[in-house]
């Protein structure tokens, strides 16, 4: 089904774009897996969907560690490049876009936005003097470093000090309007705790701020003036329009905001606030484009409470996070266990303890025992029977016919914990119903009537909680698909789209009778830890 993309009927978001400075880290990976399943949630519903993501290149930091390596700059940024997709591939990562900050299709993006500004009296010739963290990529003001004038964010960097030319955007100029906006779409930054932080920076005054350096090549030169080269966060943010290219377009700024402009969302960490919902509405609107909806700017992941930094030695491999456990479990903790917007925690422990509670017994066992029975009672045919007869005492279709409502308005709201825990409430319900009515039981005393209704209320639970869930693990709720007898691939929207629609199967009630079940096989291997 090809639906034109509109203003109101698709879905645009991006991540932010990633510094190739190191490899991927756990950070990276949990803003991109978050991403991604609002972007399979949005699709679910029929949208069309563009998800960018990409890496951004240029800069001091990216000149610096080349350099460290002894590597051509653009070399070492293409093979990290690589290690990003290579990831996103094995968390089944669907993007729809990845751009790259030193594609040249970029730097026609970023002349044209550069133009609009400059035409706009926006940018202008003055003297910067301050501390700079090539950490953060940011001049710091004195009281926002500590007594070393490190940075916080960046403890083992000392920020250094400049004094030189550059070209400043006048972010001054757009102070009403910006706080006119934060108090118009109160939804503008999410959530409130970011939109509060926002407000009281803004209310301290806005400072125009540099967008050109000297001394440093490594990026664009500033397009009227190559004696300077453009600032990293000003071409970074730009990537974002560059990802609404189509790849046959012929790069103009135009072409891009033709059809997914302005981003329903841009999912960010808390540390890249001031730049998104500041920086980057100013010069939008320099540049006189439609504003983005929302900037959700979700918190911090620590390790076993800990901040997670290669100094302390404390960083988690995603990658070999995945090869451990699968992409499913990385997914499912991740979005499951921690607040979307809270800082949260990663403890191995609690890791194995809740994906094997969750996906391996409460989820998994629940369909391969009621299958194996479906296959001992029914032939492995699902059952007919009389949902409208169905009292209230049947609790899984009293907990499942609501269900689609509250996932749907916990995924919209990026309440991932939420999303998941009412549908693993359906499932324990299911395990409960399917102990108390024991249709093992009822099967000796010949009531075959009521086998048969116990075994379809619970695998049709099973495959609503499958299909709710297929965002945040696809591949075992493709599984669970398949075995209750269906040909879906949650990778395929619009074979989803087609035969499993969210009208009919986010809906309790829409597995149907006589459909041949498969052979049950476990879904989700328990993770067994080795003992050290
Ligand atoms: O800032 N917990 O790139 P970046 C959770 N290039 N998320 C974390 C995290 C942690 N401990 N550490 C990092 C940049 N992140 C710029 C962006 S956009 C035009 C330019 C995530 O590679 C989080 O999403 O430093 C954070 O915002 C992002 O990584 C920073 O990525």
């Amino acid at each position: 089904m090809t639906v034109t993309p509109t203003e109101d009927n698709r879905f645009s978001l991006t991540t932010p774009l990633y510094y190739v400075n190191a490899l991927p880290h756990i950070g990276s990976a949990y803003t991109t897996i978050a991403a991604d399943a609002i972007a399979r949630f949005q699709r679910l519903l029929g949208k069309p969907v563009l998800f960018v993501t990409g890496t951004d290149e240029h800069g001091q930091k990216i000149q610096q560690t080349a350099r460290e390596k002894g590597r051509d700059p653009q070399e070492y940024c293409d093979e990290v490049v690589a290690a990003f997709d290579g990831l996103w591939k094995k968390l089944n990562v669907r993007y729809d876009r990845f751009s790259r900050t030193t594609a040249d299709r970029h730097e026609a993006i970023v002349r044209d936005f550069f133009q609009r500004v400059w035409d706009n009296g926006d940018i202008y010739l003055g003297q910067q003097q301050g501390y700079y963290c090539v950490g953060c990529e940011e001049f710091k003001d004195e009281r926002e470093l500590l007594e070393n004038r490190h940075c916080p964010l960046h403890p083992n960097l000392e920020a250094e000090w400049r004094d030189e030319e550059n070209y400043f955007f006048r972010l001054s100029k757009y102070q009403q309007t910006l706080e006119d906006l934060y108090e118009s779409q109160p939804d503008f930054i999410q959530p409130e705790t970011r939109r509060n932080e926002v407000l009281s920076f803004v209310k301290q005054g806005l400072k125009d701020f540099s967008i050109s350096r000297v001394d440093m090549d490594w990026g664009f030169p500033v397009p009227n003036d190559p004696n300077h080269t453009l600032y990293v966060w000003f071409d970074a943010l730009l990537g974002y329009v560059t990802g609404l290219l189509d790849p046959e377009e012929e790069a103009t700024l135009e072409n891009a905001v033709k059809y997914w402009w302005p981003f329903n969302l841009h999912l960010i960490g808390k540390d890249i606030l001031r730049f998104h919902a500041i920086y980057w509405p100013a010069m939008i609107l320099s540049a006189g484009l439609p504003l983005p909806k929302q900037v959700f700017g979700h918190g911090f992941l620590t390790k076993d409470g800990h901040k997670i930094s290669k100094s302390l030695g404390n960083t988690i491999d995603p990658s070999e996070l995945v090869d451990r456990f699968s992409a499913d479990a990385v997914r499912y903790y991740f979005m499951k266990e921690i607040e979307f917007g809270r800082d949260g925690d990663y403890n191995e422990t609690r890791f194995v303890n809740i994906v094997n509670a969750d996906l391996a017994n409460d989820l998994g066992n629940l369909l391969n025992r009621t299958l194996k029975m479906a296959h001992k009672y029914c032939g492995g045919v699902l059952p007919e029977i009389a949902i409208d007869r169905l009292g209230e005492d049947c609790t899984p279709k009293e907990l499942g016919l609501p269900l689609s409502e509250t996932v749907k308005s916990a995924y919209e709201a990026l309440e991932f914990h939420r999303a998941c825990e009412a549908i693993l409430t359906l499932v324990r319900t299911c395990n409960k119903y399917l102990d108390d009515r024991a249709p093992w039981t009822l099967y000796k005393h010949g009531e075959q009537a009521a086998v048969e209704e116990v075994l379809y209320v619970v695998l049709e639970s099973v495959r609503l909680a499958a299909y709710l869930l297929s965002p945040v693990v696809p591949q075992l709720s493709t599984q669970i698909y398949r075995q209750l007898g269906f040909e879906t691939d949650f990778d395929r929207w619009d074979r989803v789209l087609k035969t499993a629609s969210f009208e009919v199967h986010g809906r309790w009630g829409a597995l149907r009778s006589g459909q041949i079940l498969n052979q049950p096989s476990p879904v989700f291997q328990r993770i067994e830890l080795e003992v050290k």
